[in-house]
């Protein structure tokens, strides 16, 4: 490999030259010009961070004391990555995720607004998301798709309190200072709960009137992780040891990805199963659904990660898994910004 040579300096300038160039809104690029384009790799400002379930709930519990449904509309905790401070919502460069509590009788009222956000459901039962008014029931490990610009809104008509987390590209569209939100009622109810899950029951099949049709962009909103959890198993028979076992949740007309920037993937480790992850450019967040998972991301060791736990892997880091577990499999869901790395021709996958 090339040295790189070493660029001219903002001190090696005059004075009155720095000034002249600031008073016409004008900067040299070369001081700067290693800081925004590293030689070699991205220096990413995001960090291997881990957020604890047990810390994070009795907080959680608390903004449900402290503060009402009607002054947050979503009462979330983010989860900040510390390489980005606590002001911007990065989770990673791209990923905002947080935890969101709603409580029994509370209605976290209809939006809709440009990034995408996906909901994955972490404990209580009776939650139910609208999208567009189709009725979307909230169970554990659960995904739902809330598309850009589609209505959404929360209710909880149940006891007890529901926790589900979120994760959008809000720090992508917020780069792109394309981030705002539209609040409207509530969308009249289809009549037809979970329509896109009964529709796209199983892989393969189709509503035969679909192929004749143009493609709905988000033909379905919800997973339910019972059907995950056994597709992962099934695979498990068929995925090298020592091999991650890992699936896409994937739109079910094209088989390309769900939503357009962000991908979702959920990973399943035998009993007692060690597993590096191919390292590519893309930024993640991992959410254990169930198991205890000693994590190492970018050669950090995060130490065990257990139900609900979240951690964070800067784009090019190596992630490593292990289930600490020799009886019980581990699962985990994964978001990444893989789709969008791929639709602009910038993802890579490297061999190590
Ligand atoms: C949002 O709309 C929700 O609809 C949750 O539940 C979290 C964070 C930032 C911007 C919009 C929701 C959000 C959000």
């Amino acid at each position: 490999m090339n040295d790189a040579p070493t660029l001219g300096t903002l001190d090696e300038l005059p004075r009155a030259y720095l000034d002249a160039m600031a008073a016409r809104n004008l900067v040299p690029l070369w001081p700067s010009l290693r800081g925004f384009m590293p030689v070699g790799a991205p220096r990413p400002r995001s960090v291997p961070s881990l957020w604890r379930y047990t810390e994070v709930r009795p907080l959680l519990m608390q903004a449900g004391d402290l503060t009402p449904i009607e002054k947050a509309e979503r009462r979330v905790l983010v989860y900040c990555n510390p390489g980005h401070g606590l002001d911007g919502l990065h989770s990673s460069g791209t990923i905002y995720v947080g935890m969101q509590l709603i409580l029994p009788g509370e209605n976290a009222p209809p939006h809709r607004h440009p990034p995408v956000a996906v909901r994955l459901v972490v404990e209580g039962e009776g939650g139910v998301t609208i999208v567009n008014g189709e009725r979307l029931p909230m169970q554990r490990g659960d995904l739902i798709l809330t598309p850009s610009l589609n209505w959404h809104e929360h209710v909880h008509a149940g006891t007890g309190p529901v926790v589900w987390m979120d994760a959008l590209d809000l720090p992508l569209l917020v780069a792109m200072e394309a981030a705002y939100v539209v609040e409207g009622d509530s969308r009249p109810s289809r009549n037809a709960p979970d329509a896109s899950a009964t529709r796209y029951r199983r892989a393969g099949l189709v509503p035969y009137a679909s192929l004749a049709a143009p493609r709905a962009p988000y033909p379905l909103l919800r997973w339910p992780w019972e059907e995950v959890r056994e597709a992962l198993v099934a695979l498990a028979a068929d995925t090298p040891a020592g091999q991650a076992v890992q699936l896409a949740y994937v739109n079910p007309e094209t088989g390309g990805e769900c939503l357009p920037t962000l991908g979702f993937s959920a990973l399943m480790l035998r009993p007692g199963e060690a597993a590096g992850l191919v390292r590519d450019s893309a930024s993640k967040v991992f959410h254990v659904v169930a198991g205890l998972v000693d994590a190492e991301v970018g050669g950090t060791d995060l130490g065990a990660a257990e139900d609900a736990d979240v951690f964070a892997a800067p784009p090019h880091a190596k992630v490593r898994l292990a289930n600490r577990s020799t009886r019980q499999p581990a699962f985990l869901f994964q978001v990444d910004d893989a789709p969008l790395q791929r639709k602009i021709g910038i993802h890579e996958r490297f061999a190590d």
